[in-house]
């Protein structure tokens, strides 16, 4: 998370939990044996509301008996870790974007949300006995990538369902996901990636493990709401979530025989735009941060604080610009400014901001018209003035 500028709210009071049959229970009370039937279940919305309320007042314990409440009243394991966990953690992000919570409140509610996950995932050894098994296979984060939250309840949901799975958890180098792929010649990889920024090593990862004769399912956010970047970065499978990925598995997942290059997928990455952009990054920051404070009289009485949170939101546009043109997909640009300029807008920073740095960017980026194109598009679609489109191949001139 970016640091917040503000904080978040104080205690929320929890609300108790109904049943949605039979009276009145809270979730951390028991409910009595003979009621544990699967048509009294506490739907799954007001389990959310318990877990929300706990998480959000740092009670670790609540949280964890608002899920007991739920196993006891019958709802399954994976309903509780999809439907009311993973809900509740989105729900996280949601209101940190939004400035209600603060990043410390963001960071605890994860902490919460995990050991939630651990509890819930345990099982002794003789319910581990009677699980069925199905196979091998390896979940894990792309290098970079620190969310690994989802890859967790995407490894315990097919663990409930009888794969032995190896979960490497954030952020593991390509080299030693390959290593473990040598070690264990698992069924399949299953990589999960959070933010676009981190779809050009995800590539590297997908081809590398391809090569070695594993199959790759990938998922996570940042492939897009409908897989495209998985396909077109080459990936055997996307899902959309775990459900997703345990019919993927289920269906058989074939090994790969054709082998394909980095570049047989993106044949755009031949105009070097990426490269260059990339090599040039920590250079592009410190022009575009000096030319803000030339132009604009605002930025030159910037405290260090605000300065340096400034020089951060130009690398990350710089990072987002490069992977959109590694892509070759300029929504990927487009929703990154949306979702700055919503996050900047409701810590009272003007969009107008915004749009004086991507002027500046692509005066910077005069010699490249695809990152140029990019940057006029981003700014459309964001609402602030698009720059003049520049001729060029599948550019009007
Ligand atoms: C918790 C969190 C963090 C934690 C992660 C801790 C952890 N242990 O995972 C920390 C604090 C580390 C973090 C850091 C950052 N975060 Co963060 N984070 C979140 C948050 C609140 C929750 C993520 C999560 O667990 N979601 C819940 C899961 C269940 O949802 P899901 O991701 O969609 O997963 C499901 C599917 O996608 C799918 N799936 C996922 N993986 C896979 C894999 C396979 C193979 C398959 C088939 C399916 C699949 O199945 C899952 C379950 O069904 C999200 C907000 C959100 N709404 O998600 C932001 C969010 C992802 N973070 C965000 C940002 C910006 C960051 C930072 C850049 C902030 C910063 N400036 O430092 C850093 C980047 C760190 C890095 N290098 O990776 C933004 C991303 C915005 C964008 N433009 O893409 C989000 C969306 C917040 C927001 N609303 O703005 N973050």
């Amino acid at each position: 998370m970016r640091p917040s500028r503000r904080h978040g709210h104080g205690r929320h009071q929890r609300a108790p939990v109904r049943s949605a049959g039979r009276g009145r229970r809270t979730a951390r009370g028991r409910a009595p044996r003979e009621e544990q039937v699967s048509e009294d279940l506490v739907p799954a919305d007001a389990l959310r509301e318990e877990l929300w309320q706990a998480v959000i007042a740092n009670d670790e314990y609540g949280a964890v008996d608002v899920l007991r409440a739920g196993l006891d009243a019958g709802r399954d394991k994976e309903s509780l870790l999809l439907d009311v966990v993973a809900r509740v953690q989105e729900k996280v992000g949601t209101e940190w974007a939004a400035d209600r919570i603060s990043v410390a409140q963001e960071h605890a509610a994860t902490a919460i949300n995990e050991r939630v996950i651990a509890v819930l995932a345990h099982r002794s050894p003789a319910e581990r006995s009677v699980l069925p098994r199905r196979g091998r296979v390896t979940v894990s984060c792309v290098d970079g990538e620190w969310h690994a939250f989802p890859a967790r309840l995407v490894a315990e949901v097919l663990r409930l369902r009888g794969w032995d799975v190896d979960f490497l958890g954030a952020q593991t180098p390509t080299a030693h996901l390959v290593a473990h792929q040598h070690r264990t010649d698992s069924d399949a990889v299953l990589l999960s990636a959070s933010l676009p920024t981190h779809l050009p090593k995800a590539h590297a990862a997908i081809t590398a493990c391809r090569a070695v004769g594993v199959p790759v399912l990938a998922g996570g956010r940042a492939f897009g709401p409908d897989g495209r970047f998985a396909r077109a970065l080459g990936a055997d499978r996307w899902a959309a979530d775990a459900r997703g990925a345990a019919a993927v598995l289920e269906a058989g997942l074939p090994r790969p025989t054709a082998v394909r290059q980095v570049v047989d997928d993106l044949p755009h990455l031949a105009d070097q735009e990426y490269t260059m952009v990339v090599q040039s990054r920590g250079r592009l920051v410190k022009q575009v941060l000096s030319t803000l404070e030339d132009r604009f009289p605002a930025a030159r009485a910037y405290s260090d604080a605000q300065r340096e949170r400034t020089a951060e939101d130009i690398a990350h546009i710089i990072e987002f610009l490069a992977t959109a043109l590694y892509l070759d997909a300029s929504e990927v640009f487009g929703e990154f400014l949306v979702w700055t300029a919503e996050v900047l807008e409701v810590r009272g920073v003007p969009r107008t901001s915004l749009t004086a740095g991507l002027g500046i960017l692509a005066e910077e980026l005069h010699d490249f018209p695809r990152a140029r194109r990019l940057i006029a598009g981003g700014g459309a679609a964001f609402g602030g003035r698009p720059l003049p489109a520049v001729p060029g191949p599948g550019a009007p001139a």
